[in-house]
């Protein structure tokens, strides 16, 4: 170590859920290792340690596959065939492209996919959001994202907005803590929350996981484990709801005070009766009581422990309800998502130290400022829509989702995918994906910037070799909870001829006649400046860019925040931002829909297509999902064998299921349903409830000659089916089945 030439801070780039230190120690030029943090922890700032995958990025700095030189398509479209191009030719088709289909199509044609490979405000798509500002009358823009698209719209509907978060030192003072479909121990959600989580439980709390899985969470972090069948959650929601009414242990004074539609005495004028929370659950609006028994039929959660779990988090107050995004991953997602925000008021927990209001968690203390842009089109659809926008834009309206407009005004023609993989990868249903991008007809130019050939990029027209981070500076914001922001320093040259994206935007810019309207004379590190030199505008305490960028961290202290405690302790004085001031049980917005199959007033179980009832369930009797695994960042280390050497991609069976298929740990198998067909190696364990098999997101798509993936993407399987609501995307709802490749009978 006393032979490094330096050592740089950064952190890593990608969509990870944490927000890290890396050590960067350089020795002649190159990255020889990877260390993390080691300062001392002083006034509750904890060491923001890095994970495996962080410490990994020198294989994947040096990983013989990064893309070298701009590529130009030459065969079909997907096929994978490109000639290698200068700068100069890349620079000049992209030019020549905008100009062509901004002319023929008009702005609302050109379209900015979804993608997180680059985090935060010097993220190569912002400034391309940039450019299309300023130049040819803006872009097709998406709202939601693949990660909470849910979760942030149905809260909205029942606390009028979806900052609900509380910061973590909570945790603290909750006497139960319910993870729910929450996996923090992979997936982070703020890089020390399984560190505070256990804190919470040595100081006393219990904690417990819902989830079809037994996982790293229950494993490292629970007492006890409540496994449920995918897509059942309210079910099992409905039936606690019962217990506490029939057993009276809501908060009544709670509910009195601060809710709208919980029972009949509290509906809004021009409601049927029959509509509340209390005449669903009873069964006086359907004529199905919503009990313990009922539910078990359905979730699989034997009656006397939902009877057990009702109780407890009704009477083991404060107690936080903290739901994950994966209940939300689902074909009617906005349910549990807004089903938990329900059961967080009728028990009281909303707006107390050691509640909480559920739903969506980021509240840092730090906002940077924006890359300044405005895009003149308004219009938008939803981030999971795009491949029908490219279908059929033109008769997409309010109906599929779009915002700001009557019906858009083209379909999309042109595609750019700068820093992510849901061109193909993590998009759901791969095949039909495939379809609509192999037409060139339809989206006729196709944009993609990646440091890799992706399952994405070979999809593109023009490939780009991107630097790495750790090839340039950058600013990456921590995800949720946490008050810091790490300065990215740059720690070796870039390879080959990679670039960062800006700088080849410059020179599209230059081609497009608007170089200085966009670039207003500054590098990329002036954007830095910039970024930190407004961000001190609003909080003067932020360092100068030359401190910041010395000192690799800026930090706040920790401070003690309570969602909603403003509402709940002078209520007269702070209504909540709903329409009616209250916390919304029943929705008069939700309601007025007019939908109540698909978007009731009130949350409540819809048995889901591709669920455990539904009729393809007789040939596809297996309910797969997915988790965000910590062997990768989404597809971003799908590629790295470090990491598939300490957690190899596996197919998750139960015991009893892989005994009727004659499969054990270590067989291949053939994963399949009406949509595709993959392949992978299996792990049984009891770890996976029966009836449910999961796999890891992430894992690059590899169709051979047959279309049979050998990669094991869990998109070959998934569906297009936004859900009603959010227009999201219900990527853990799906129905397979499974055999062995040897001696399993195929299709
Ligand atoms: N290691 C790692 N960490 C990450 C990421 C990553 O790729 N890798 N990605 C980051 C990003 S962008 C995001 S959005 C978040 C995602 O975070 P989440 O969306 O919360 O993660 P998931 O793994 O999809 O789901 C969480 C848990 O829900 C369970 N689950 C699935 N279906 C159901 C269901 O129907 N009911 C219940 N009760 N549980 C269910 C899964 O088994 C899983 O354990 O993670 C972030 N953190
Ligand atoms: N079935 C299923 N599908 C899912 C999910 C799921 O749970 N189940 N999760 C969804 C969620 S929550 C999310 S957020 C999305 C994530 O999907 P994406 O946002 O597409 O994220 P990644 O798959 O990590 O792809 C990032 C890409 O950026 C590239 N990249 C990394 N660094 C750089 C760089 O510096 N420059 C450039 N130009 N490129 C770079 C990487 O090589 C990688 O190809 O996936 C979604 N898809
Ligand atoms: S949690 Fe995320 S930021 Fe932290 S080291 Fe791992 S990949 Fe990097
Ligand atoms: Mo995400």
């Amino acid at each position: 170590m006393c032979n490094d030439d330096k050592i740089v801070i950064t952190s890593c780039g990608d969509n990870c859920g944490g927000r890290c230190i890396l050590r960067v120690h350089v020795r002649s030029g190159r990255v020889v290792r990877i260390s993390t943090d080691n300062t001392e922890e002083k006034d509750g700032c904890h060491q923001l340690r890095a994970c495996m995958r962080g410490r990994s990025y020198r294989e994947r700095l040096y990983h013989p596959d990064r893309l070298k030189y701009p590529l130009q398509r030459t065969g079909k479209r997907g096929d994978g065939e490109f000639k290698r191009i200068s700068w100069e030719e890349a620079t000049t088709l992209i030019a020549g492209e905008l100009k062509r289909i901004t002319a023929k199509y008009g702005p609302e044609s050109r379209y900015i996919n979804y993608s997180s490979g680059i985090k935060g405000v010097l993220a190569e798509r912002e400034f391309f959001r940039r450019l299309l500002s300023v130049y040819g009358g803006g872009y097709l823009d998406y709202y939601g994202s693949y990660s909470s698209a849910c979760t942030r719209m149905a809260t909205s509907y029942t606390f009028g907005t979806d900052k609900t978060g509380s910061s973590t030192d909570n945790w603290q003072h909750s006497k139960l803590i319910i993870l729910w479909g929450h996996n923090p121990a992979e997936t982070s959600f703020g890089t020390n929350t399984p560190y505070y989580l256990k804190k919470a439980r040595e100081n006393g709390s219990k904690i417990i996981v819902i989830d079809p899985r037994y996982s790293d969470s229950a494993v490292a972090l629970a007492d006890e484990w409540i496994p449920l069948l995918p897509t059942t959650d309210n079910a099992l929601m409905d039936a606690m709801i019962y217990v506490m009414i029939t057993e009276n242990l809501y908060d009544r004074s709670f509910v009195d005070k601060y809710c709208l539609g919980f029972d009949e005495g509290q509906m809004p004028d021009g409601v049927p009766a029959g509509n509340s929370l209390c005449s669903y659950i009873l069964g006086q609006y359907d004529g199905i009581a919503k009990t313990p028994q009922w539910a078990e039929q359905i979730t699989r959660v034997p009656a006397g422990a939902i009877h057990r779990l009702a109780r407890e988090y009704a009477t083991m107050k404060p107690a936080a309800l903290l739901q994950g995004w994966g209940p939300q991953r689902h074909a009617y997602g906005e349910q549990p998502a807004r089903g938990a925000t329900v059961l967080a008021a009728i028990t009281g927990n909303v707006g107390i130290r050691g509640g909480w209001a559920s739903g969506y968690g980021f509240q840092s203390q730090i906002q940077l400022a924006p890359l300044p842009y405005e895009n003149p089109v308004k219009a938008s659809i939803s981030f999971f829509t795009w491949t029908e926008a490219v279908l059929r834009g033109r008769q997409m309206g309010p109906d599929s989702g779009v915002r700001n407009a009557g019906r858009l005004e083209s379909d999309i023609k042109f595609v750019a995918s700068l820093a992510g993989n849901s061109l193909l990868n993590q998009h759901s249903d791969i095949n039909m994906t495939r379809e609509i991008l192999k037409d060139e007809t339809k989206c006729e130019f196709i944009l993609v910037s990646d440091e890799f050939m992706t399952p994405s990029a070979r999809y593109a027209d023009l490939l780009l070799p991107s630097t790495n981070f750790l090839e340039r500076v950058g600013i990456a914001t921590a995800l949720e909870y946490q008050d810091y922001v790490i300065f990215q320093g740059k720690a070796v040259d870039a390879s080959y001829e990679c670039r960062n994206g800006y700088d080849w935007m410059l020179e599209v810019a230059e081609k497009l006649g608007v170089w200085e309207e966009f670039s207003l004379g500054r590098n990329y590190e002036d954007w830095a400046r910039y970024i930190v030199e407004k961000t001190k505008e609003l909080d003067p305490d932020f360092p100068s860019f030359e401190e910041f960028s010395r000192q690799g961290i800026y930090r706040k202290q920790p401070k003690s925040y309570i969602a909603f405690q403003e509402q709940v302790e002078d209520f007269a004085n702070n209504p909540f931002p709903t329409p009616s001031g209250k916390i919304e049980i029943f929705s008069p917005r939700l309601f007025a829909m007019n939908n109540p199959s698909e978007i009731p007033a009130i949350p409540k179980y819809i048995p889901s297509w591709e669920g455990p009832g539904d009729s393809v369930n007789i040939q596809y009797p297996l309910q797969l999902i997915a988790w965000h695994s910590k062997r990768s960042t989404h597809s971003t280390m799908g590629n790295s064998a470090w990491l598939e050497e300490v957690e190899p991609h596996k197919l998750w069976v139960n015991p009893k299921d892989a005994r009727q298929r004659g499969l054990s740990s270590g067989d291949r198998a053939r994963v399949f349903n009406m949509r595709g067909e993959l392949e992978i190696t299996v792990k049984v364990t009891s770890r996976i409830m029966p009836g449910v098999v999961a796999m890891p997101q992430g894992a690059w798509y590899k169709p051979d000659h047959e279309a049979v993936d050998q990669g094991g993407c869990i998109n070959t399987l998934t569906k297009y089916h936004p859900t009603p609501l959010a227009k999201g995307n219900p990527q853990h709802t799906n129905l397979v089945d499974v055999k062995n490749l040897k001696t399993g009978e195929l299709k």
